[in-house]
């Protein structure tokens, strides 16, 4: 067995991609199959749909708290985007209508990624055994509604694979992690890096901010500081190439 690394010496920022195979797609318009609740709670079912109360019929109720929960078993982790996104939009940075998705599970926690308008759930996953999301409107405005995708995973049975391009919703890919015993670590972005003039403007793959890169962010690290991705081990009398698009 040989251990394959990337070892990038500090000085620039780069980003490595490949192909991107995508089956769920947000859309514009709405998806067809699924109605809408105010609350659900799923365990012990491998994936699903939630919507906003109403859909896909009228557009939703105003004045609600919708709470959603996604339970899985022990070792599994919840993955989940958007399907369709229609609410209030926002206004002068206030979301009046939301969702809310908490990737920790827990709606008590400090941790969520607020969406209002249009605004996609680019593909992500839980950090734990549990997803949980919260729709909010408020008194006044309705839209269409909302469709989250979610499907569990076992993160401990994916087959490993060399061709990783970090569009997952596990990012890093099964098989790889991030080396401990360097400097820091990479990071999984989507969209243009915050340091202006230096990284990637979007990710290679799909050329815009659907996809996701990895790079360096080089901005607190050192001359000869180092950070490497580990892959997993190569076994095959073929050739591999590595391509970086930076
Ligand atoms: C329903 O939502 C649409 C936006 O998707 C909005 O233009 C329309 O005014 C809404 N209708 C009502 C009755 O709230
Ligand atoms: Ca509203
Ligand atoms: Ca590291």
């Amino acid at each position: 067995m040989r251990g394959f690394w990337i070892c990038i010496i500090i000085g620039c920022s780069m980003a490595i991609s490949a192909q991107a195979s995508q089956s769920l797609q947000h859309s514009e318009t709405k998806p067809t199959g699924i109605r809408g609740t105010c609350d659900k709670e799923v365990i012990g079912v491998l994936n699903g749909r939630i919507a906003s109360p109403n859909f896909p019929l009228y557009n939703y109720t105003l004045d609600v708290t919708c709470v959603y929960e996604i339970v899985a078993g022990p070792g599994q982790v919840i993955a989940y985007q958007s399907l369709y996104m229609d609410l209030e939009g926002r206004v002068d940075d206030a979301c009046y209508d939301h969702v809310d998705v908490f990737p920790s599970g827990s709606i008590t926690g400090e941790s969520f990624d607020r969406y209002c308008g249009r605004e996609v759930i680019y593909p992500d996953v839980t950090t734990g055994s549990k997803l949980a999301v919260m729709f909010v409107s408020d008194g006044s405005v309705s839209a269409g509604g909302f469709v989250i995708s979610w499907w569990i995973l076992t993160p401990g049975n994916m087959r490993h694979s060399l061709n990783c391009n970090f569009d997952d919703p596990i990012p890093l890919c099964p098989g790889w992690s991030q080396l401990t015993g360097d400097h820091f670590d990479w990071t999984f972005f989507r969209g243009p890096t915050p340091s202006r003039n230096t990284g990637p403007t979007y990710d290679h793959t799909t050329g815009g901010p659907y996809g996701r890169y990895a790079y360096i962010e080089a901005s607190n690290a050192r001359n000869r500081n180092t950070a490497a991705l580990r892959t997993p081990a190569i076994i095959s009398d073929q050739p591999y190439c590595l391509r970086f698009w930076y």
